[in-house]
Protein backbone atom coordinates (compact mmCIF):
# COMPACT_ATOMS: atom_id res chain seq x y z
CA UNK A 1 0.00 0.00 0.00
CA UNK A 2 1.39 3.28 -0.79
CA UNK A 3 1.73 4.47 3.09
CA UNK A 4 2.37 8.32 3.36
CA UNK A 5 4.44 9.01 6.91
CA UNK A 6 4.80 12.30 7.24
CA UNK A 7 8.73 13.54 7.13
CA UNK A 8 8.48 14.32 11.43
CA UNK A 9 6.88 11.20 11.77
CA UNK A 10 9.32 9.08 9.35
CA UNK A 11 12.64 11.31 11.31
CA UNK A 12 11.17 10.47 14.53
CA UNK A 13 10.57 6.74 14.23
CA UNK A 14 14.21 5.89 12.39
CA UNK A 15 16.14 7.92 15.10
CA UNK A 16 13.82 6.11 17.55
CA UNK A 17 12.35 8.93 19.02
CA UNK A 18 8.82 8.90 20.83
CA UNK A 19 6.06 8.85 18.88
CA UNK A 20 2.19 8.20 19.17
CA UNK A 21 -0.41 7.21 16.28
CA UNK A 22 -3.83 8.87 17.15
CA UNK A 23 -7.20 8.00 15.11
CA UNK A 24 -9.37 10.07 12.97
CA UNK A 25 -12.63 8.50 13.78
CA UNK A 26 -12.88 10.20 16.74
CA UNK A 27 -12.67 13.46 14.92
CA UNK A 28 -14.88 12.78 12.08
CA UNK A 29 -17.92 10.68 13.32
CA UNK A 30 -17.23 10.53 17.17
CA UNK A 31 -17.17 14.56 18.43
CA UNK A 32 -19.54 17.26 17.00
CA UNK A 33 -18.36 20.17 15.24
CA UNK A 34 -16.61 22.41 15.63
CA UNK A 35 -15.19 21.03 18.78
CA UNK A 36 -14.02 18.40 16.99
CA UNK A 37 -10.63 19.94 15.30
CA UNK A 38 -9.87 21.90 18.61
CA UNK A 39 -9.71 18.70 20.04
CA UNK A 40 -7.76 17.11 17.18
CA UNK A 41 -5.27 20.14 17.44
CA UNK A 42 -5.21 20.05 21.18
CA UNK A 43 -4.63 16.22 21.29
CA UNK A 44 -1.62 16.81 19.13
CA UNK A 45 -0.30 19.41 21.17
CA UNK A 46 -0.39 17.13 24.31
CA UNK A 47 1.32 15.16 22.79
CA UNK A 48 4.30 17.45 21.57
CA UNK A 49 4.18 18.72 25.79
CA UNK A 50 5.19 15.46 26.64
CA UNK A 51 7.86 15.01 24.53
CA UNK A 52 6.79 12.81 21.60
CA UNK A 53 5.51 13.15 18.13
CA UNK A 54 1.78 13.18 17.43
CA UNK A 55 0.76 11.02 14.23
CA UNK A 56 -2.80 11.52 13.15
CA UNK A 57 -3.65 8.47 11.15
CA UNK A 58 -6.45 9.07 8.07
CA UNK A 59 -6.68 8.27 4.43
CA UNK A 60 -6.72 11.57 2.21
CA UNK A 61 -7.99 11.09 -2.05
CA UNK A 62 -6.33 7.42 -1.61
CA UNK A 63 -3.41 7.72 0.38
CA UNK A 64 -3.15 6.32 3.65
CA UNK A 65 -1.43 9.10 5.48
CA UNK A 66 0.32 8.50 9.26
CA UNK A 67 1.14 12.29 10.35
CA UNK A 68 -1.08 14.65 9.16
CA UNK A 69 -0.89 18.85 8.38
CA UNK A 70 -2.92 21.35 9.85
CA UNK A 71 -4.86 21.74 6.50
CA UNK A 72 -5.21 17.96 6.62
CA UNK A 73 -6.22 17.57 9.91
CA UNK A 74 -8.95 20.33 8.78
CA UNK A 75 -9.97 18.10 6.10
CA UNK A 76 -10.81 15.07 8.36
CA UNK A 77 -12.98 17.85 10.76
CA UNK A 78 -15.16 18.90 8.26
CA UNK A 79 -15.18 17.93 4.81
CA UNK A 80 -18.33 16.56 3.49
CA UNK A 81 -18.47 12.66 2.92
CA UNK A 82 -15.59 11.79 4.62
CA UNK A 83 -16.12 8.26 5.19
CA UNK A 84 -15.10 5.79 8.77
CA UNK A 85 -13.01 3.17 7.77
CA UNK A 86 -11.86 0.01 9.19
CA UNK A 87 -9.03 -1.73 8.49
CA UNK A 88 -11.19 -3.70 5.76
CA UNK A 89 -11.67 -0.89 3.96
CA UNK A 90 -8.41 0.65 3.30
CA UNK A 91 -7.87 -1.11 0.12
CA UNK A 92 -11.09 -0.33 -0.93
CA UNK A 93 -10.49 3.51 0.06
CA UNK A 94 -6.69 3.06 -2.00
CA UNK A 95 -8.37 1.85 -4.78
CA UNK A 96 -11.36 4.38 -5.04
CA UNK A 97 -9.15 7.11 -3.95
CA UNK A 98 -11.45 7.71 -1.28
CA UNK A 99 -11.03 10.03 2.08
CA UNK A 100 -11.96 9.02 5.58
CA UNK A 101 -11.12 8.72 8.96
CA UNK A 102 -9.48 5.67 10.36
CA UNK A 103 -11.27 3.37 13.51
CA UNK A 104 -8.74 1.96 16.01
CA UNK A 105 -8.84 -1.49 13.92
CA UNK A 106 -7.34 0.69 10.97
CA UNK A 107 -5.48 3.17 12.65
CA UNK A 108 -3.55 0.53 14.39
CA UNK A 109 -2.55 -1.49 11.32
CA UNK A 110 -1.21 1.92 9.21
CA UNK A 111 0.79 2.87 12.69
CA UNK A 112 2.39 -0.51 12.84
CA UNK A 113 2.74 -0.56 9.26
CA UNK A 114 4.87 2.90 9.80
CA UNK A 115 6.54 1.63 12.64
CA UNK A 116 4.84 3.33 15.07
CA UNK A 117 4.20 1.31 18.28
CA UNK A 118 2.15 3.14 20.75
CA UNK A 119 -1.30 4.70 19.46
CA UNK A 120 -4.28 6.36 21.89
CA UNK A 121 -7.86 6.20 21.51
CA UNK A 122 -10.94 7.14 23.59
CA UNK A 123 -12.53 3.35 24.04
CA UNK A 124 -12.00 0.27 22.16
CA UNK A 125 -15.35 -1.02 19.90
CA UNK A 126 -16.19 -4.09 20.51
CA UNK A 127 -18.97 -6.82 21.61
CA UNK A 128 -22.27 -4.70 21.02
CA UNK A 129 -25.54 -5.59 23.08
CA UNK A 130 -27.80 -7.80 21.03
CA UNK A 131 -24.79 -9.45 19.66
CA UNK A 132 -26.55 -13.23 19.46
CA UNK A 133 -28.66 -11.34 16.86
CA UNK A 134 -27.15 -9.04 15.01
CA UNK A 135 -23.11 -10.47 14.96
CA UNK A 136 -22.17 -6.74 15.80
CA UNK A 137 -18.48 -7.03 17.01
CA UNK A 138 -16.31 -4.64 16.50
CA UNK A 139 -13.39 -5.52 14.01
CA UNK A 140 -11.06 -3.39 16.32
CA UNK A 141 -11.03 -6.71 18.59
CA UNK A 142 -10.02 -8.93 15.28
CA UNK A 143 -7.08 -6.79 14.42
CA UNK A 144 -5.56 -6.19 17.36
CA UNK A 145 -5.28 -10.45 17.78
CA UNK A 146 -2.96 -9.89 15.08
CA UNK A 147 -0.94 -6.54 15.84
CA UNK A 148 1.44 -5.53 17.87
CA UNK A 149 0.87 -2.51 18.91
CA UNK A 150 0.02 -0.63 22.78
CA UNK A 151 -2.89 0.80 22.96
CA UNK A 152 -4.17 3.26 25.27
CA UNK A 153 -7.81 3.48 25.66
CA UNK A 154 -10.56 4.19 28.72
CA UNK A 155 -11.94 0.65 28.45
CA UNK A 156 -14.48 0.18 25.86
CA UNK A 157 -17.24 2.01 24.71
CA UNK A 158 -19.66 1.90 27.64
CA UNK A 159 -22.25 1.57 25.07
CA UNK A 160 -21.25 -2.07 24.31
CA UNK A 161 -21.51 -5.48 26.24
CA UNK A 162 -18.32 -4.95 28.46
CA UNK A 163 -17.60 -8.63 30.07
CA UNK A 164 -18.75 -10.05 26.38
CA UNK A 165 -15.98 -7.93 25.17
CA UNK A 166 -13.19 -8.82 27.97
CA UNK A 167 -14.08 -12.29 27.17
CA UNK A 168 -13.59 -11.74 23.92
CA UNK A 169 -10.16 -9.72 24.37
CA UNK A 170 -9.50 -13.13 26.10
CA UNK A 171 -10.45 -15.52 23.58
CA UNK A 172 -8.37 -13.41 21.16
CA UNK A 173 -5.66 -13.64 23.26
CA UNK A 174 -4.63 -9.78 23.60
CA UNK A 175 -3.03 -8.62 26.22
CA UNK A 176 -4.95 -6.34 28.92
CA UNK A 177 -4.00 -4.48 31.77
CA UNK A 178 -5.48 -1.95 34.17
CA UNK A 179 -3.58 1.52 34.57
CA UNK A 180 -3.11 2.15 38.07
CA UNK A 181 -6.54 0.25 38.97
CA UNK A 182 -7.66 -3.50 38.75
CA UNK A 183 -10.82 -2.65 37.40
CA UNK A 184 -11.49 -2.00 34.01
CA UNK A 185 -12.28 1.18 33.22
CA UNK A 186 -15.89 2.13 31.66
CA UNK A 187 -14.87 4.87 29.10
CA UNK A 188 -17.09 7.55 30.27
CA UNK A 189 -17.10 5.85 33.76
CA UNK A 190 -13.80 5.05 36.08
CA UNK A 191 -15.21 1.86 36.44
CA UNK A 192 -16.91 -0.58 34.51
CA UNK A 193 -17.96 -3.08 37.41
CA UNK A 194 -15.48 -5.61 35.87
CA UNK A 195 -12.03 -6.58 37.27
CA UNK A 196 -8.82 -6.80 35.10
CA UNK A 197 -6.28 -9.37 35.69
CA UNK A 198 -3.19 -7.00 35.55
CA UNK A 199 -1.99 -3.71 36.84
CA UNK A 200 0.77 -1.46 35.77
CA UNK A 201 1.43 1.65 37.77
CA UNK A 202 4.28 3.32 35.73
CA UNK A 203 4.83 3.77 31.68
CA UNK A 204 8.27 1.80 32.37
CA UNK A 205 6.30 -1.03 33.58
CA UNK A 206 4.04 -1.12 30.07
CA UNK A 207 7.35 -0.51 28.42
CA UNK A 208 9.09 -3.86 30.44
CA UNK A 209 5.86 -5.41 29.07
CA UNK A 210 6.53 -4.38 25.32
CA UNK A 211 9.85 -5.74 25.54
CA UNK A 212 8.53 -9.13 26.97
CA UNK A 213 6.28 -9.75 24.29
CA UNK A 214 9.13 -9.30 21.82
CA UNK A 215 11.85 -11.04 23.35
CA UNK A 216 9.15 -13.91 24.10
CA UNK A 217 7.76 -13.86 20.16
CA UNK A 218 4.12 -15.07 20.30
CA UNK A 219 1.44 -13.99 18.02
CA UNK A 220 2.15 -11.05 16.95
CA UNK A 221 -0.69 -9.72 19.11
CA UNK A 222 -1.45 -6.00 20.67
CA UNK A 223 -1.34 -4.44 24.54
CA UNK A 224 -4.08 -2.95 25.82
CA UNK A 225 -3.66 -0.47 28.72
CA UNK A 226 -6.53 0.45 30.53
CA UNK A 227 -6.41 3.93 31.93
CA UNK A 228 -9.43 5.12 33.62
CA UNK A 229 -10.80 8.54 33.57
CA UNK A 230 -10.12 10.58 36.80
CA UNK A 231 -12.95 9.55 38.79
CA UNK A 232 -13.87 13.89 39.25
CA UNK A 233 -14.37 14.21 35.23
CA UNK A 234 -16.18 10.93 34.62
CA UNK A 235 -19.88 10.93 33.90
CA UNK A 236 -22.37 10.84 36.93
CA UNK A 237 -23.12 6.89 36.42
CA UNK A 238 -26.82 7.22 37.38
CA UNK A 239 -27.32 9.56 34.48
CA UNK A 240 -25.22 7.76 31.95
CA UNK A 241 -27.40 4.75 33.03
CA UNK A 242 -30.49 5.84 31.65
CA UNK A 243 -29.45 7.84 29.09
CA UNK A 244 -27.84 4.69 27.78
CA UNK A 245 -31.03 3.07 28.23
CA UNK A 246 -33.14 5.48 26.03
CA UNK A 247 -30.26 5.40 23.78
CA UNK A 248 -30.05 1.72 23.09
CA UNK A 249 -34.48 1.96 22.80
CA UNK A 250 -34.01 4.98 19.89
CA UNK A 251 -31.41 2.62 18.08
CA UNK A 252 -33.40 -0.13 18.07
CA UNK A 253 -36.48 1.57 17.10
CA UNK A 254 -35.15 4.12 14.04
CA UNK A 255 -33.41 0.48 12.62
CA UNK A 256 -29.84 1.40 13.19
CA UNK A 257 -27.36 -0.99 11.91
CA UNK A 258 -23.57 -1.37 11.05
CA UNK A 259 -20.62 1.19 11.48
CA UNK A 260 -23.27 3.50 12.08
CA UNK A 261 -24.41 2.40 15.56
CA UNK A 262 -21.39 3.39 17.02
CA UNK A 263 -21.78 7.17 15.96
CA UNK A 264 -25.45 6.87 16.70
CA UNK A 265 -25.20 6.29 20.04
CA UNK A 266 -22.64 8.38 20.86
CA UNK A 267 -23.79 11.12 19.18
CA UNK A 268 -27.09 10.50 21.68
CA UNK A 269 -25.30 10.82 24.90
CA UNK A 270 -24.12 13.71 23.73
CA UNK A 271 -27.45 15.22 23.23
CA UNK A 272 -29.26 14.10 26.15
CA UNK A 273 -26.24 14.46 28.53
CA UNK A 274 -25.73 18.32 27.71
CA UNK A 275 -22.50 17.55 26.59
CA UNK A 276 -21.76 16.01 30.13
CA UNK A 277 -20.83 12.89 28.16
CA UNK A 278 -18.38 14.86 25.89
CA UNK A 279 -16.67 16.29 28.39
CA UNK A 280 -16.39 12.68 30.27
CA UNK A 281 -14.96 11.59 26.40
CA UNK A 282 -12.78 13.96 25.96
CA UNK A 283 -11.19 14.10 29.45
CA UNK A 284 -10.51 10.41 28.71
CA UNK A 285 -8.83 11.07 25.78
CA UNK A 286 -7.09 13.61 26.84
CA UNK A 287 -5.48 11.57 29.68
CA UNK A 288 -4.98 8.47 27.33
CA UNK A 289 -2.55 10.85 25.05
CA UNK A 290 -0.61 12.03 28.23
CA UNK A 291 -0.09 8.45 28.86
CA UNK A 292 0.42 7.34 25.74
CA UNK A 293 3.04 10.39 25.40
CA UNK A 294 5.18 8.68 28.21
CA UNK A 295 4.37 5.43 27.69
CA UNK A 296 6.37 6.05 23.98
CA UNK A 297 9.19 8.04 25.80
CA UNK A 298 9.94 4.84 27.87
CA UNK A 299 9.39 2.24 25.27
CA UNK A 300 12.03 5.00 23.62
CA UNK A 301 14.80 4.73 26.47
CA UNK A 302 14.52 1.27 26.57
N1 LIG B 1 -13.92 5.91 20.83
C1 LIG B 1 -14.43 7.17 20.92
N2 LIG B 1 -15.07 7.67 19.84
C2 LIG B 1 -15.14 6.99 18.66
C3 LIG B 1 -14.57 5.68 18.56
C4 LIG B 1 -13.98 5.20 19.69
O1 LIG B 1 -14.32 7.80 21.97
O2 LIG B 1 -15.69 7.51 17.69
C5 LIG B 1 -14.56 4.93 17.25
C6 LIG B 1 -13.21 4.23 17.14
O3 LIG B 1 -12.62 4.66 15.94
C7 LIG B 1 -13.52 2.76 17.11
C8 LIG B 1 -14.85 2.80 16.41
O4 LIG B 1 -12.56 2.03 16.42
O5 LIG B 1 -15.50 3.90 17.07
C9 LIG B 1 -15.57 1.48 16.53
O6 LIG B 1 -16.61 1.48 15.61
P1 LIG B 1 -17.37 0.11 15.28
O7 LIG B 1 -18.08 -0.22 16.56
O8 LIG B 1 -18.28 0.44 14.12
O9 LIG B 1 -16.30 -0.89 14.91
MN1 LIG C 1 -20.00 -2.67 14.38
Amino acid sequence: MTLVVSEEVREAVHARRPVVALESTIIAHGLPRPRNLRVALELEEAVRQEGAVPATIAVLDGQPRVGLDKEQLERIANEEGIRKLGHRDLPLAVAAGASGATTVSATALLAALAGVRVFATGGLGGVHRQWTVTQDESADLGLLARTRITVVCAGVKSILDVPATLQRLETLGVAVAGYGTDRFPGFYLSDSGHPVDWTLDSPEQVADVMRAQDALGGPGSALVVANPVPEAEQLDPELHARVLADALHACEAEAITGQAVTPFLLDYLVRHTEGASLNANLAAVRGNVRLAARIAAAWARA
